[in-house]
């Protein structure tokens, strides 16, 4: 039986190699990956987050953690994500300029495709201009943007400004999200949708491209 307590520790301690072993055998044991995404990975980049905080771990370690969750989500992806399923809408997602946080867009990217919208990926530090040139390419129905700093959750900002100039405002909906987020914080700078965690997000997103299609 997999432990996934033990698969905790070996994500917080950056052992990629033990994570991919022991997420598949937790697979293979038939624990469902939310499950094994929640119980294990999430709660274990918690702890990671409350260490470096208190500065009992710095950098290098919490990249290597990072590393050994992607690792884990690598082989979550095909079962977290429907395959096969006619698009439902478009969504350009990335972190914003000068932010290097990404698991928690891969994980907001990774609850789209699940419920079958295209996700274009732009990856991080995503300069404002980018989200505007392919959501006009892509015909999007959402810009998605994701912010893991107090610094750089301003860019938000430049994005809805950015989108208002290309006049695109009433065609695209503005979706931000990432810790220092807040509802409060989405209404203060005209964005449309606030969502805490990705599997919110997914839900927003497919509303959205939903009942626009019906209109
Ligand atoms: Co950084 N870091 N980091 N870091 N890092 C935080 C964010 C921090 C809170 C740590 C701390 O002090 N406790 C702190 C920010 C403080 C602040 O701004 N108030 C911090 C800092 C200070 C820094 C540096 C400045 C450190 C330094 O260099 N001295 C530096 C900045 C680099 C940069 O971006 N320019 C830095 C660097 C790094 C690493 C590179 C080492 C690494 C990132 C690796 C990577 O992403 N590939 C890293 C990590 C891993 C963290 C912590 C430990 C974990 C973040 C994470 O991945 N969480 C983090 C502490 C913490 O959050 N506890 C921390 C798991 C992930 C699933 O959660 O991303 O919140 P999260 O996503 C959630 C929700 O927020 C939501 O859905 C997800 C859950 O379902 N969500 C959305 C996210 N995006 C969304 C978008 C949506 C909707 C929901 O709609 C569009």
């Amino acid at each position: 039986m997999v432990d996934l307590k033990a698969l905790s520790e070996a994500m917080q301690s950056g052992r990629a190699k033990d994570v991919r072993v022991l997420v598949q055998a937790a697979i293979d044991e038939g624990i469902p990956a939310s499950r094994i995404l929640d119980e294990a990975l999430l709660s274990g980049m918690d702890a990671v987050g409350v260490k470096f905080k208190n500065n009992e771990i710095f950098v290098p370690e919490v990249l290597v953690a990072a590393r050994a969750m992607n690792a884990g989500m690598e082989i979550l992806q095909p079962l977290l994500v429907q395959t096969g399923v006619q698009s439902k809408g478009t969504v350009i997602l990335g972190t914003v300029k000068g932010d290097l946080h990404d698991i928690g867009k891969n994980l907001v990217g990774m609850m789209m495709k699940g419920k079958g919208l295209s996700v274009i990926d732009l990856g991080t530090d995503v300069q404002t201009d980018r989200f505007i040139e392919e959501a006009i390419k892509h015909d999007a129905d959402i810009i998605a943007c994701s912010a893991l700093l107090t610094t750089t959750m301003r860019e938000m900002e430049h994005v809805v400004n950015a989108v208002k100039e290309a006049n695109l405002r009433n065609r695209v909906t503005i979706m931000v999200g990432g810790a220092p987020v807040t509802e409060a914080f989405k209404s203060s700078i005209g964005a449309d949708i606030y969502t805490p965690d990705a599997a919110s997000a997914s839900e927003a997103a497919y509303k959205v491209c939903t009942e626009r299609r019906k209109a």
